[in-house]
């Protein structure tokens, strides 16, 4: 019988099988480690609508009502939801037509809290997120207080900034970068204090403007302890104005529409055309 050849590594006597399974191991696992992590990374769900927002304008209890078409009582949320949903949810209450999409899409809930808004952000920021759209719930019925449309304001400044982000980082490596569009869903309008959606649009665009400016003159410290020095240059819109409009910001990858509607009053048909026609794009 023929003995196989024998080598010496190291000292050590080798066989030739052995000597071969031992390369292909070193050649294969890492290709094939590498190809499982890099999948791993792009687990997250696909199609992610988010739904952001202060607390208490009904963000949560819009999704509740995508689940079950009707107000549902609701609990502060301090974690995030994501929950999957047919494109059907999305089709108007009173009419058989639906969008051409048929994939399942996501929605998230995002907890409201200042201190828990990172949730929101991330899924913006991180490239391995399929974020196609923001929806951003507030409540219209308390707009005519000014510290409210501050703290509206505030928050809709962070998510404007980060999907600016998001387009100019993909805009470096691709020349089609996908911006993701953002709408002010200016909810509670059953209430007679609301605002009509005209009137929140420019109040909102006044106090971006306001913070901008403000921001500028390094009278407050942007991002505030989440964003680093780099970042502190990352103006929202145009470097040369203060000026935050909604038509100036397309340029920048930010697409922002504003419509009224009423979880509590099935008044949501403008918002779930916009999601749906997010879901074709
Ligand atoms: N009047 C009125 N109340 C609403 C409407 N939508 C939600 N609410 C109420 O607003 C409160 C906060 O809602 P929730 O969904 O928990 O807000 P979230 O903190 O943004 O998730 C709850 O008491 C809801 O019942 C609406 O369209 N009209
Ligand atoms: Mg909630």
């Amino acid at each position: 019988m023929a003995t196989l050849p024998v080598f010496e590594i190291l000292g050590f006597p080798v066989s030739l099988p052995i000597l071969v399974i031992s390369l292909l191991a070193v050649i294969i696992i890492p290709i094939v480690l590498g190809k499982l992590l890099a999948s791993g990374s792009k687990s997250g769900p696909s199609s992610v609508i988010l739904l952001a927002g202060p607390r208490d304008a009904g963000k949560t209890s819009l999704l509740l009502y995508l689940q079950e078409k009707t107000l549902v009582p609701t609990q502060t949320s301090t974690t995030p939801a994501t929950i999957k949903l047919s494109p059907s949810v999305l089709s108007p209450t009173d009419s058989q037509d639906e969008g051409t999409s048929t994939k399942p899409f996501h929605i998230r809930d995002t907890p409201g809290h200042s201190k828990l808004r990172n949730t929101a952000i991330n899924t913006i920021v991180q490239p391995t997120e399929s974020c196609i759209g923001v929806v951003y719930v507030i409540d219209s019925a308390v707009l005519s207080i000014q510290a409210r449309v501050t703290e509206t304001a505030e928050y809709l400044y962070d998510l404007l900034l980060a999907i600016q982000k998001r387009y100019a980082t993909l805009s470096e490596t691709s020349t089609s970068a996908e911006s993701v569009p953002l709408l002010i869903a200016c909810n509670k309008n059953d209430l007679f204090t609301a605002l009509p959606s005209a009137k929140i649009s420019n109040l909102l665009q006044a106090e971006l403007s306001r913070m901008k400016e403000t921001k500028r003159k390094g009278l407050l410290n942007a991002g505030a302890g989440e964003n680093d020095d780099e970042d502190l240059d990352f103006v929202l819109g145009d470097a040369a104005s203060d000026q935050i409009t909604w038509e100036g910001l397309k340029e920048f990858g930010v697409d922002v529409s504003v419509q009224s509607g009423s979880v509590k009053g099935g008044a949501v048909d403008g918002w779930t055309s916009w999601m749906s026609a997010c879901l074709d794009a």
